[in-house]
């Protein structure tokens, strides 16, 4: 793979807008991509595998619970540095960000509202440094966009609960120490349960031939007859808007991470673009090449307006579910248009794993499914300004 020269572009001054603590905190995540995933991420996503050597350094940057209290472990951060880690780490590699996503928003999140302080106290401290990984299981087999209809479910055996039932596409999942699971109770009312990797019953198999986000570890988590510890339930909150409060803080942090793909994909096509040769000048000074990474700077410069102003209300408590629904889908879906256009630009070099491009365009066809698929998103924009619910 080629050097990487990223150069992080700015076009309307929103390092302005950001306070020294934010430019800290972005710079040393952008030097550790730099250092620590650029140099290895295309061998490890040709080989499909995840490189758990950057664990430490993951988390030694604040990216396992950026916002999550010091006296837990976490970073103790605001949402807009949440955001620029999550933003620095996918212009990396959108698998490397997953695995920060699901350990600070779907693992450490919940275990932090939801929780009571003896859970607190047991587990957010060893995953925020990276000794334990977590995984979220919420998909299943038969229920992706439609969570609520799980089967998943556990029974009250006095003593402890008995968890049955099955989650597909979990990612961490084969390396995970630790799964927040959401299961239904004998009245079909849904609750998160911690499962420990060494309990009884519990597997995770690993799902292969992917063709996207290979450098992240994807599979399932079966549960036969597993007996649940009872104080492993987590007890302050129930219903589906548990986990769909865990997937607000997640979708928030992708709706900056895909700024970072389309970054790093403009920088490279501009580069590419000034110093390719055809026709006896630069394929920058053709126009057809100029409208590409003119509409690409517009978009990325819109998208990180959109991410900013999110960033505040989300500091103020007053971003709504459906705003963070319009920022990623708005932003990954951009993000993967630049990465079809960027490619383009680079010819036949552009499907090659010499530039990161191509590499993205795969990771962002996953990043545009889950956490809520980009139609799904558009439904939740369409019953927020209508009233009226288009999904059933
Ligand atoms: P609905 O009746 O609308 O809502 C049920 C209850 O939940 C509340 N609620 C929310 N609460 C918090 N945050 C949100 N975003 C919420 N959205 C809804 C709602 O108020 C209600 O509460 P209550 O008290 O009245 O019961 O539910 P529905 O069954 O009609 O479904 C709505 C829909 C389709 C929007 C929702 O289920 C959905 O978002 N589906 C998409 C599923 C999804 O995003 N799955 C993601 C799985 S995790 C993942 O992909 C991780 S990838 C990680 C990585 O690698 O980075
Ligand atoms: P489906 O729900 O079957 O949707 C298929 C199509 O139908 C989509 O285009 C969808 O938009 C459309 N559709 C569905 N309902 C409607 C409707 N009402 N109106 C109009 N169109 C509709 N899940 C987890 O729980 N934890 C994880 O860690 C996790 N990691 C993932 C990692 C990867 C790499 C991938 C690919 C997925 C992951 N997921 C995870 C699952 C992900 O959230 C789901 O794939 C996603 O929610 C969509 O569900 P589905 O794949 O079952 O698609």
């Amino acid at each position: 793979m080629k050097p990487d020269l990223f150069e992080a572009p700015d076009y309307y001054n929103i390092d302005d807008l950001l306070s020294e603590e934010h430019k800290l905190v972005r710079d040393a995540a952008r030097e550790w991509v730099k250092r620590d995933v650029s140099p290895i991420i295309e061998e490890y996503a040709q080989r499909a595998e995840f490189p758990k050597q950057i664990i430490k350094g993951l988390a030694d940057i604040g990216a396992f619970g950026p916002y999550i209290p010091e006296e837990y472990g976490g970073a103790g951060l605001d949402q807009i540095s949440y955001g620029l880690i999550m933003q620095e780490i996918e212009r990396g590699d959108s698998g490397v960000r997953s695995t920060a996503s699901v350990q600070s928003s779907l693992v450490m999140y919940p275990i932090w509202k939801y929780g009571n302080e003896a859970q607190r106290q047991k587990y957010l401290p060893k995953l925020a440094s990276g000794e334990w990984m977590g995984s979220f299981g919420l998909t299943e087999p038969d229920h992706g966009s439609n969570p609520g209809g799980m089967t998943t479910h556990f029974k009250d055996m006095g003593d402890h609960y008995l968890l049955n039932g099955a989650k597909l596409w979990i990612s961490n999942s084969p390396f995970c120490d630790v799964a927040v699971v959401w299961a239904k109770n004998e009245e079909g009312r849904i609750h998160g349960l911690v499962v420990e990797r060494d309990m009884e019953g519990f597997s995770t198999p690993e799902t292969h031939n992917k063709w996207s986000l290979r450098a992240s570890a994807t599979g399932e988590l079966i549960f036969q007859d597993v007996k649940v510890p009872k104080e492993n339930l987590l007890p302050n909150k129930s219903g589906l808007g548990a986990p769909l409060g865990c997937l607000d803080s997640a979708r928030y942090g992708i709706a900056w991470g895909a700024i970072g793909a389309a970054m790093d994909c403009y920088d490279t096509a501009l580069r590419y673009a000034k110093e390719r040769i055809q026709f006896g000048k630069p394929i920058a000074g053709f126009q057809l090449q100029q409208k590409k990474l003119a509409e690409m700077i517009t978009e990325i410069t819109k998208a990180q307006l959109l991410a900013f102003r999110l960033g505040q209300l989300k500091n103020e408590n007053r971003a709504t579910s459906a705003q963070i629904s319009m920022a990623k889908r708005n932003n990954v879906e951009m993000a993967i248009t630049i990465a079809r256009e960027a490619r383009q630009i680079l010819g036949g070099m552009g499907i090659t794993g010499e530039y990161s491009i191509m590499r993205h365009m795969m990771n962002l066809e996953s990043v545009i499914t889950y956490e809520g698929t980009h139609d799904i998103h558009l439904l939740i924009t369409g019953l927020d300004i209508t009233g009226l619910n288009a999904f059933k």
